[in-house]
C-alpha cells in the first residue's frame, strides 16, 4: 500500500496503476484500496493546502492519479444496471473539493444506484430542485471545508420547505466526518463512500 501512496503523491500515474494492480492481484479489497491508499495519500499532501501555503499544481496532480486509480478499479463497462433508485450528490456552493464526491458516485453505481451529480460549488436551491426533479430517494452531501457546515444544516429544512419530507440527508467528506447527524441536522454522518451503500441497502429493512 506504502507503493501506492509514495507513487499518489508523486502523481506518477503509470506508478500509481501499476501499485494498484499489484494489489488487486495479491487479493486487497477495493474498499481498502480507497480507504487506506487513496484518502491517506490526499491527507499527507494536507500541509501544501493551507490558507498560508498553497501548492495547487502538485495537489492537482496527485488527485490526477487518484481519479486514474479510481478509473482502473471500477471500469467504466463493468458498471451494473441501476435498480436501487436515484441518489442525489453535491457538494454545496463555496466547497470546490470533488475528488471524495467523486469517488462516492463511482461507488454508489458500482452498487446499482442512479447518481445524479450536482458537481460542486453547488447552490443550495439547484440541489433541492434536482431532487424534486429527479424523484430522489436520498441526498449525499460530500463536505471538506468546516465553514460550510452551516449551509448544510439548512439541506434539510430546504428540502422540507420543497414538500421533500421523506428524502434522508447523508453527509461525508473530511469536515463532516468529524461532526454528529444531529448537529449537521441529517440523517446519518458516513466516514466512507461504503458506508453510505451499507447505510442506503439497509434502509428498507430498517423501514419495516
Ligand atoms: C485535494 C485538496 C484540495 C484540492 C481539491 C481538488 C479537488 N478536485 O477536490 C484544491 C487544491 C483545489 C483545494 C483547495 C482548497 N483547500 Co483543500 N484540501 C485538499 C486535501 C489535501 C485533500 C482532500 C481530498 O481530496 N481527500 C481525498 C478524498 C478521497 O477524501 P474525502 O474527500 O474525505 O472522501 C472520502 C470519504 O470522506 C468519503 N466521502 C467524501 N464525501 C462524502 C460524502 C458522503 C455523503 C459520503 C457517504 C462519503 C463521502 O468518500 C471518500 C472515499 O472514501 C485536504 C486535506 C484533507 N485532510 O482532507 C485539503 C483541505 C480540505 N483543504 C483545505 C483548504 C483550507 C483549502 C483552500 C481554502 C485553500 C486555499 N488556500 O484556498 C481551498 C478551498 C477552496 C474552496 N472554496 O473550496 C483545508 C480545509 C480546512 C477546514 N477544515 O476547513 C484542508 C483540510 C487542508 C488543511 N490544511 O487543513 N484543496
Amino acid at each position: 500500500m506504502e507503493h501506492l501512496i509514495r507513487a499518489l503523491i508523486e502523481g506518477d500515474r503509470p506508478r500509481s496503476v501499476f501499485a494498484v494492480e499489484r494489489l488487486i492481484k495479491a487479493g486487497t479489497d477495493r474498499e481498502l484500496i480507497i480507504t487506506e491508499g487513496l484518502e491517506v495519500a490526499m491527507k499527507r499532501l494536507e500541509s501544501k493546502c493551507t490558507l498560508e501555503q498553497f501548492n495547487l499544481l502538485e495537489i492537482m496532480v496527485a488527485g490526477r492519479a487518484v481519479m486514474e486509480v479510481m478509473n482502473y478499479i471500477y471500469p467504466e463497462g463493468s458498471r451494473p444496471v441501476s435498480t436501487k433508485g436515484k441518489v442525489i450528490i453535491a457538494t454545496l456552493e463555496g466547497d470546490v473539493h470533488d475528488l471524495g464526491k467523486n469517488i462516492l458516485r463511482m461507488v454508489l453505481i458500482a452498487d446499482g444506484y442512479h447518481v445524479v451529480d450536482c458537481g460542486k460549488d453547488c447552490p443550495l436551491n439547484v440541489l433541492v430542485s434536482t431532487a424534486k426533479r429527479e424523484n430522489a430517494r436520498a441526498v449525499c452531501i460530500s463536505g471538506l471545508i468546516t465553514s460550510l457546515i452551516p449551509l448544510v444544516r439548512k439541506v434539510k429544512s430546504s428540502l422540507h420547505r420543497a414538500g421533500l419530507t421523506g428524502i434522508p440527508v447523508i453527509a461525508g467528506g473530511a469536515a463532516l466526518k468529524m461532526a454528529s447527524a444531529g448537529s449537521l441536522n441529517v440523517d446519518v454522518v458516513c466516514d466512507s463512500a461504503f458506508d453510505a451503500v451499507n447505510w442506503l441497502d439497509n434502509e428498507e429493512v430498517r423501514k419495516e
